[in-house]
């Protein structure tokens, strides 16, 4: 399962950097060359580097399909044009900070979040420049007894023009993730499942099979601003391997 506590900044996962971690404490590096202490700490310099630099970005604008046509399940706060229910140029209840709030005093109480019915609504950030992009988070609400749903899914899509759009990954919700949040609880769930680099992220909310509502209060976005080619999850461990043995074979020339 993928959550917002299993990600690091590098893409990497604990279990990939726990086993980083080991290859430090316990000396020998792949291609089985035995580490002197300055390369270990190079090498976990090395490492931190690769797992620093993310930080919350700030959306620019975000378009997308407006919510239900009722009063407060739109997006309330949005602030750029609405042309016939499309929303676009601005931010609104889905960046305003507010990540999730309470409904269970009832219908009055949804206006942070934007809902809709028996839709995939696709949302397109603009974050206004290229990032390098750690974390997507998603704040959802569950509320099955007033029929809102977490998605079946994400879809999402990366660009740096908005208009071509590319490495499409998913984001699949499991049954288990679906059925785990009790009325007004809040799903937060990490959304992006390999790090990628874009100006543009396309999110399309799959809808579940129950067909009914999806409610979102706010999507966040960490990362380190700066464009990289888009690398997968084992590249950027076998970078830090790589890296740590380069210094061993450095090392070795160094110390016949
Ligand atoms: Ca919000
Ligand atoms: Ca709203």
């Amino acid at each position: 399962m993928i959550s917002e506590v299993t990600r690091n900044v590098c893409g990497c996962n604990k279990t990939d950097n726990l086993f980083v971690y080991n290859r430090i404490l316990h000396p020998t590096a792949p291609f089985g060359v035995t580490l002197k202490p300055n390369y270990l700490i190079a090498g976990l310099a090395l490492t931190l580097s690769l797992t620093a630099n993310a930080d919350p970005i700030t959306v620019a604008t975000y378009s997308m399909v407006d919510g239900a046509p009722n009063n407060l399940y739109y997006d309330n706060t949005y602030t750029g044009s609405n042309n016939a229910g499309f929303l676009s140029g601005g931010k609104g209840d889905l960046t305003d900070g507010t990540l999730t709030a309470s409904v269970a005093l009832g219908y009055d109480h949804w206006a942070p979040y934007v809902l809709w019915d028996g839709k995939s609504p696709v949302i397109t950030f603009d974050l206004g420049d290229e990032y390098t992009l750690n974390s997507v988070t998603g704040y959802f609400k569950f509320y099955a007894s007033a029929a809102v749903y977490l998605p079946s899914s994400v879809g999402l899509r990366f660009s740096n023009d908005g208009v071509n759009f590319s490495f499409a990954q998913l984001r699949p919700f499991s049954a288990a993730e679906r059925s785990s949040g009790a009325d007004d609880s809040n799903g937060i769930f990490e959304l992006l499942p390999t790090i990628a680099s874009a100006r543009y992220v396309e999110l399309t909310l799959n809808d579940g099979p129950e067909n009914r509502w999806i409610a979102l209060s706010e999507v966040t976005f960490d990362g380190s601003l700066g464009g990289t080619a888009n690398v997968s999850e084992p590249s950027c461990y076998f970078l830090t391997l790589f890296a740590l043995g380069a210094l061993g074979l450095r090392q070795m020339r160094n110390y016949p």
